[in-house]
């Protein structure tokens, strides 16, 4: 089965323990229920016999620990930085609800995002609960709410059925794509008066297998299907599914659609699709990255259908959209242009060089802008905007621009490390108004730190509303290794985009105008990392754990 192909090695004996691990403390009904955790896919199509169950010999959790205390393979250069979280981990008593960070029990603020530890996300339109699929008290009630479509208006899709694709509990880290990050945004929304408010309420549709066909392959779309039928799936050792998961998969890319083709068929000015499971690394076989199906590549070519002859993608989450540059690799109609982190192929998912340009017939249609560092900030992205994004934006010309809208570059962010503000996404989104008439069409990807994400959703909304941001975007500067990407950005894309040509000169001036950097100056530079990242994500038990599962899966570098 092609979507399970990155693990279908997975050892048995040790995915047995994790299926323990899953059922460990739950009701004689649920542990019923837990071996039909989807753990291998392989072993699912197996005859009932050969079916991983719960006769498996146990590994507890404390079992694991053990083991990974012993476990010393790991010959990562920053080993050494680790091992004090590692030695600390074992105290570690709460996770931030706000960034879902692990904290010791001695302090109150969260180390990572500096949220109280009694951090409540939502006030009153919303349930905090994961688990209560009908038991939630305060049931969002947007339909019928809002005024109906306007043509002129800014319309928002959302539907209560995204929030049930969770990750069922696993007693390890809490996974960072989370229901909760729709509700706060929702949250944050509703309190501003945008939503329920001033914009209007756009239903989901499940999209149909036809639809979906056209962007995945039929093995990938089936896969997904069959996750339906399992308390618990993982495509990676990080993407997961459990039983409304597709079902919500299919919602988000349905909504995504619609919302395309009714910003083309003029029946909405803008909108913005609040939608989990995210899109982008989603590529045309396989579900990666916390994706499942490819939201904006789905709207890309609805809008298509829908009589667009071309679409512009700006893909702003701090991951760059694998998925989306490969649907779209070879074609000339959409233009894919991606902001993120790479560190020269070190970060997730080490896609993205900006000698990626597309293949054969489409180059120039492809354009990434890959950052060498960690916290990057307002000045580089508008930065970006105004010297290479908007001038190839201009010349394509497109009919609709969708943006792969994650919030995971935004400051505060658990994963993404950089620095980007409220503010700062508004000024990206007011610039991204002048191309494309207007027809703008907001796709939530990435973003993790529920208050980072929910004032920049927010900021995005007014300006998709009509307002102006604050910020300055005159005589912007960039850091200096912020201009050394965007340089080489333009240098490889000079040839398909041959106007960039003054604006490369310029910027080689400024470039050759900065004095070198001096070697003691870039030793201070490098520091020490301590806490830098999620160390779940980084290190422990879960990592551990997969790597068992998964023995040269290495999705959650
Ligand atoms: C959508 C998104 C991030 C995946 C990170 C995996 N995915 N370590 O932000
Ligand atoms: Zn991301």
């Amino acid at each position: 089965m092609a979507a399970s192909n990155g693990r279908v090695d997975g050892n048995s004996e040790v995915a047995a323990a994790s299926l323990n691990l899953i059922s460990e403390e739950k009701s004689e009904v649920e542990e019923e229920e837990a071996t039909l955790v989807n753990g291998d896919f392989e072993a699912r199509n197996a005859a009932p016999s050969q079916r991983l169950s719960r006769q498996h010999t146990r590994s507890t959790i404390q079992e694991l620990a053990t083991m990974d205390e012993e476990y010393d393979d790991y010959n990562d250069e920053e080993d050494s930085d680790w091992e004090e979280p590692i030695m600390r981990m074992i105290s570690e008593k709460w996770f931030c609800v706000n960034c879902t960070m692990g904290n010791f029990d001695d302090v109150c603020y969260c180390d990572s995002c500096g949220e109280h530890r009694e951090y409540k996300v939502l006030t009153h339109d919303c349930s905090a609960s994961d688990s209560a699929e009908d038991t939630n008290p305060f049931k969002l009630d947007l339909k019928g709410r809002s005024p109906g479509m306007d043509p002129e208006g800014t319309a928002i899709g959302f539907d209560e059925r995204m929030l049930l694709h969770f990750e069922v509990e696993m007693k390890f880290h809490p996974h960072p794509e989370r229901p909760d990050r729709l509700r706060a945004i929702v949250a944050s929304l509703s309190a501003a008066g945008l939503f329920p408010g001033k914009c209007s309420s756009f239903p989901a549709r499940e999209i149909t297998m036809e639809e979906l066909q056209r962007v995945h392959s039929m093995d990938h779309v089936q896969s997904v299907e069959s996750t339906r039928h399992f308390l618990l799936s993982y495509f990676t050792s990080d993407t997961y599914a459990n039983r409304h998961s597709a079902c919500a998969a299919r919602l988000a890319a349905g909504l995504c659609s619609d919302l395309a083709s009714a910003i083309m068929s003029g029946r909405a000015r803008n909108g913005f699709a609040l939608v989990r499971p995210p899109g982008h690394h989603a590529g045309v076989k396989e579900a990666m990255g916390f994706c499942l199906h490819n939201n904006a590549a789905v709207a890309a070519l609805s809008a298509l259908a829908a009589g667009a002859k071309k679409v512009l993608i700006i893909d702003w989450d701090v991951h760059h959209g694998n998925g989306t540059q490969e649907i779209f690799e070879a074609n000339k109609s959409v233009l894919y242009v991606s902001l993120h982190r790479h560190e020269n192929g070190r970060f997730y998912p080490g896609t993205g060089a900006a000698e990626d340009v597309g293949s054969v017939d489409a180059k120039g249609y492809c354009v990434n802008i890959p950052w060498k560092n960690g916290g990057v900030g307002d000045n580089d992205y508008i930065f970006a905007f105004q010297h290479a994004i908007l001038p190839i934006a201009s010349e394509f010309a497109a009919d609709l621009t969708i943006i792969s809208a994650g919030f995971d570059a935004a400051r505060g962010d658990p994963l993404g490390g950089c620095d980007v503000t409220p503010d700062g996404y508004a000024q990206m989104t007011h610039m991204l108004n002048s191309v494309s008439k207007g027809r703008l069409l907001v796709i939530l990807e990435g973003g993790y730190n529920l208050r980072s994400i929910s004032s920049s959703a927010t900021a995005v909304v007014k300006v998709l509303l009509g307002e102006v941001p604050t910020g300055k975007i005159r005589d912007i500067q960039p850091s200096r290794t912020g201009l050394q990407t965007v340089l080489e950005v333009l240098a490889a894309q000079l040839e398909f985009w041959p106007m960039l040509m003054p604006i490369f000169k310029k910027l080689k001036l400024q470039w050759d105008s900065l004095s070198p950097i001096k070697i003691d100056e870039r030793k201070t530079k490098k520091k020490r990392r301590l806490r830098l990242g999620p160390i779940w994500w980084k290190w422990g038990s879960k990592r551990f754990a997969y790597e068992q599962l998964y023995p040269g899966n290495r999705s959650w570098v």
